[in-house]
């Protein structure tokens, strides 16, 4: 692929970014190129482009000095479009057919042009709408698995993977999540954002110091133990589906973390999505249907998982411990836990922190939204708390089925 001559960073617009296509050579008729800036997620700029006589279309995503969800008062390092093309790049060594393809990256500019995935939908949206995925299980078990072991100590050479730890030192956009998910939630800080209706549910966590103690330990595992390389964000909204395929992006929030954060953020958005469905779905039985779908696709996500990184373990590990009977058990046993409590904070800080979900916030009727979001911050407390009480997957899995 072709390079640019632009050096200097500036935001693009629906102009520069056709110019920038040209100097790319990304197509061959420029002047009925359709453009439209896409982008709604928090923190950048997303464009799509596309040749109508060949229908040929890429993404171009530019991250913005600043965070978008917020404005310009909110900086922002650049260098997170250096970590998500870096990282869409090294799981695509593992996974290549769960990530777009990079087509072309350019650090200065803060630019990634990718495979576009209008064919897909974003799975947030799919879940609020009803619909199920019969591979996505598979899919996000086994990106999941590869991803964690391909990059962790068990398989690496260690000079490897501290040269990929100081790769993806990622510390402005972890910052946010020490920040969002781990600390303001859980005290009265101006970011949070709930309405007065949850006032008493939120005080009740704020004065709970066990809660907020646990919290402290799972953001000192966020903050110290460099497993391995994960997502860093990967909600609902970080997946492309259709029924045959799955595509994670927005992977700028990677960084190496511990193993149990990514699948947490998986099920914590799956939960929600399945408490909200008692609102979304008035039809009793259609309901109940659709809430085992919720619940078969945690338990088989759990499954895929963990047979796919016992058999990585088996096959693959390099690490002398990996053959040490029965340490895979413990290892695997240390993320369950984990991922329990990292769930909780998740589905805690999107129902009263800065950043909501559609699932929980899209419920028309308020009285209810509150209703259930309160379960939801019950819920959220008792994974923190009690994340050693529950046992296994069809354990955690009860506990959503009952709140
Ligand atoms: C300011 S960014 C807010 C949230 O959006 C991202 O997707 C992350 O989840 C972050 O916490
Ligand atoms: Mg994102």
């Amino acid at each position: 692929m072709a390079t640019t001559t632009k050096q200097a960073y500036t935001p693009l617009n629906e102009q520069t970014v056709i110019e920038l296509s040209q100097e790319l050579n990304l197509f061959t008729e420029y002047s009925s190129l359709e453009v439209n800036e896409i982008g709604d997620g928090n923190l950048n700029l997303v464009f799509r482009l596309v040749e109508p006589s060949t229908k040929k279309s890429v993404i171009i995503k530019q991250a913005l000095p600043y965070a978008k969800v917020v404005g310009e008062s909110w900086p922002l390092t650049l260098d997170r479009a250096r970590i998500e093309s870096d990282s869409l790049k090294k799981f695509a060594e593992f996974a290549p057919e769960h990530v777009p393809e990079v087509l072309y990256s350019n650090n200065d500019l803060a630019v990634t042009v990718m495979e576009d995935l209008s064919s897909h939908v974003i799975l947030r949206k799919g879940l609020i709408d009803g619909e199920t995925y019969p591979n996505l299980a598979q899919h996000i078990g086994t990106f999941i698995a590869k991803n964690l072991f391909y990059t962790s100590d068990f398989y690496l050479h260690p000079f490897e993977k501290k040269r990929l730890v100081q790769q993806f030192t990622n510390p402005e956009l972890c910052k946010i999540t020490e920040d969002l998910v781990f600390t303001d939630p859980f005290y009265d800080i101006e970011t949070n954002d709930f309405p007065a209706e949850l006032q008493d549910a939120v005080s009740e966590l704020w004065n709970d110091p066990e809660l907020r103690k646990k919290a402290a330990r799972l953001k000192l595992k966020f903050l110290t133990n460099a497993e391995a390389l994960l997502h860093g964000d990967l909600h609902s909204g970080s997946i492309f589906v259709i029924e045959e395929s799955t595509k994670i992006i927005d992977s700028e929030f990677a960084y190496y973390g511990p193993q149990g954060f990514d699948i947490a953020h998986f099920f914590a958005n799956i939960a929600m999505n399945h408490i909200a469905q008692r609102a979304h779905i008035k039809d009793v039985e259609k309901r109940a249907g659709y809430q085992l779908y919720l619940s078969g696709l945690i338990r088989d996500t759990w499954n895929v998982f963990t047979s796919t990184y016992k058999e990585l373990w088996r096959d693959k590990g390099v690490e002398l411990a990996t053959k040490l009977p029965g340490f895979e058990d413990e290892v695997l046993e240390e993320i369950f836990t984990d991922m329990v409590g990292f769930a909780g904070c998740e589905v805690i800080r999107r129902t009263i922190g800065l950043a909501h979900v559609a699932d929980l916030d899209s419920i028309a009727d308020f009285d209810e939204q509150i209703r259930l979001k309160k379960k939801v911050l019950k819920l959220g407390s008792d994974w923190v708390k009690n994340k050693q009480r529950i046992k296994n997957i069809e354990e955690f899995i009860t506990s959503i089925r009952s709140v």
